[in-house]
């Protein structure tokens, strides 16, 4: 899309191919609108340059803030700007804590929905909101739109299309978990292994390409991920581990699309750690990296969680199976892995590492020190140093019996029988299930109090794994491969909403559900913890005591992310709500069998008549 004349001009008019492509080559930027064929109304390239330099004079001048924003300066500031929300996590340290605090304890109860807006879909809402200058742009697995924030009104709607067969290799949930703004853009990933960037006025495409191969559905990869811009890098994971990929990241030149680099997640045979694979294992060995990262700008890495190995029977893959149930840590604008952390090695539990590494500063003895925070899906609480990836802490936060503890000096788990027996094909009860002790969904941190504030699992399982399949790139890899039945304490208790320390995995509160929380949560400067849970309610709890505050039913369940904005004066919060994805689909949640779905969007703020 030519930008430079839609600005200038207002509206976009059909001309030659010819002279699309021409404007194109000058301007070094694709020239491809929503059909290919259209382009601006200015005769020469030169004249558009002109008008454009000429605009941006004018709009620098008459407003001082937001027009040519979402520049990579403005990522890096995500956190410290509360009118908007740039960044998956409300910030490149994942933090998903918000400094505004006129929402709090005392007028929480006065929280009112103050529109809603439907997606017309009924796969599953787990779309991270992104909220700039008064609209906020969502997505589903087919769609992208751009709402007002303030009234609900639809701005535009675009629907992407992709090939029905796709779906085959989506194990979890047909969803999307939200696009990246960057430089006038809103960029997402699409289920069959796109990338496209819209204009964020208009919904027009600007460019969309393909992942390279071998990435495609037929070689068993999707992506689901919202992306991660770094200066000016689209950096974007892929899923599908349980169809026999092997795993990797990419990074893609934000303005063009051009594709930049690619690290694999599992090393080719005969490179560093391909010795920790059985045979030619590795080369289905699964290892995707299907939820968003998290970046330091100052040591400038890129932390991003590294998922499980395939087949979840782990009888034909012996040895550590590096690189699968890592953190990495990687620079930005090539790749390069810089350090790595293996937190569950020769995994049988699908216990993939892909959950968000939440960045802080935070004492550690008497000194401040950078670190990088994982609740590790296995059960364990990761503190790591964000320079070099050194093991400071890794304790229990729910209950676990596959190890007793990790080794401080290897970072190894300190296995017990229930994992020894596992492997050699016996049938074992293990804690946690397979859905881990949390999931994919996001906890937050709030510097105030010093707490992560986890969704937690509380459900164990029956596992065996019978002889192993025989794999190839596409095939399943994951739920048949292995005999599994839910085992529950309480079966009015599958969850809990914790207050973790996370040096020590001990909770200051634990708030009981009876289904486990897949949305993400999110912490304020006032004390306040949004969460959704999954038989639609919307919630404010006290993040001091655990006491749930205030409760809002929305239409279907929640497993979508709140985040908190504010535009003249006054505090918003947005959520997604809609029930789908594994747990919903897999979980065996007897509560959830008649649960209705419908993804939409809901925004609320206090009522002040
Ligand atoms: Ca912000």
């Amino acid at each position: 899309m030519l930008e430079c004349c839609s600005i200038a001009d207002g509206k976009l008019l059909r001309v030659s191919e010819r002279r699309a492509r021409r404007y194109s080559s000058a301007i070094g930027r694709p020239a491809i609108s929503n059909d290919n064929t259209t382009a601006c109304r200015c005769n020469e390239w030169r004249e558009c340059m002109f008008r454009t330099a000429l605009l941006v004079v004018l709009v620098s001048t008459a407003v001082p803030l937001g027009v040519l924003a979402q520049t990579s300066a403005d990522l890096k500031n995500d956190a410290n700007t509360p009118d908007d929300v740039l960044v998956y996590g409300m910030g490149y340290s994942g933090q998903r804590y918000s400094p505004l605090t006129q929402i709090n304890k005392q007028n929480v109860s006065k929280l009112v929905p103050i529109w809603s807006y439907s997606l017309a879909d009924l796969n599953g809402g787990e779309s991270f909101p992104v909220v700039k200058d008064g609209v906020i742009y969502v997505t589903t697995h087919n769609t992208t739109a751009a709402v007002d924030a303030l009234t609900g009104k639809q701005i535009w709607r675009v629907i992407h299309e992709y090939p029905p067969e796709t779906l085959r290799v989506v194990c979890c949930g047909i969803v999307n978990r939200g696009a990246a703004i960057y430089e006038g853009m809103i960029i997402r990933a699409l289920m069959d292994d796109r990338l496209i960037a819209l204009d964020a006025k208009t919904g027009n495409q600007i460019w969309m390409v393909s992942s390279p191969e071998p990435v495609t559905h037929a070689n068993g990869y999707a992506m689901t991920g919202a992306p991660l811009i770094v200066d000016g890098i689209v950096i974007t994971g892929v899923a599908g581990a349980e169809f026999s990929h092997r795993g990797l990241l990419e990074g893609y030149d934000a303005k063009t699309g051009k594709h930049l680099w690619r690290t694999y997640t599992i090393p080719a045979k005969g490179e560093p750690g391909s010795e920790t694979w059985e045979g030619d294992s590795q080369l289905t060995g699964g290892g995707s990296s299907w939820v968003t990262g998290t970046y330091d700008p100052e040591l400038d890495l890129v932390y991003w969680g590294i998922g499980n190995p395939a087949p979840w029977n782990p009888r034909a893959r012996k040895g550590d199976n590096l690189f699968t149930n890592s953190i990495f840590a990687v620079r930005p604008k090539t790749g390069e892995r810089v350090w790595y952390f293996q937190t569950t090695p020769h995994d049988p539990f699908d216990y993939d590492a892909v959950q968000t590494p939440v960045l802080a500063t935070i004492n550690i003895g008497e000194s401040p020190r950078k670190v990088v925070m994982q609740a590790n899906r296995s059960g364990f609480l990761y503190v790591l140093d964000a320079k070099d990836g050194k093991l400071l802490a890794a304790n229990a936060y729910g209950k676990i019996n596959w190890a007793s503890g990790v080794d401080k000096e290897t970072g190894r788990p300190i296995v017990t029988d229930v994992f020894k027996q596992a492997l050699e094909g016996k049938n074992v009860t293990v804690w946690p299930s397979i859905s881990g002790v949390t999931n994919w969904q996001s906890p937050s941190f709030s510097p105030r109090t010093g707490f992560l504030y986890i969704n937690t699992l509380h459900v164990g399982m029956t596992y065996e794994a019978p002889e192993p399949p025989k794999l190839a790139p596409g095939r399943p890899s994951g739920v048949p491969t292995v005999k599994r039945t839910v085992v529950v304490d309480d079966p009015n208790i599958r969850g809990y909403l914790k207050a973790v320390d996370p040096m020590t995995g001990k909770s200051k509160w634990e708030t009981p559900y009876q289904s486990p929380n897949y949305s993400s949560t999110m912490v304020t400067a006032s004390d306040l913890v949004f969460t959704g849970v999954m038989n639609g309610e919307f919630q404010a709890l006290d993040a001091e005591t655990g006491k749930v505050l205030w409760s809002f039913q929305t239409p279907s369940g929640i497993i979508g992310h709140p985040v908190t904005w504010e535009r003249n004066g006054k505090q918003y919060v947005t959520v997604v709500s809609g029930l789908g994805g594994v747990y919903a689909q897999r979980g065996g949640d007897p509560a959830l069998q008649n649960a209705p779905t419908g993804v939409t969007l809901w925004t609320f703020a206090l009522y002040d008549k």
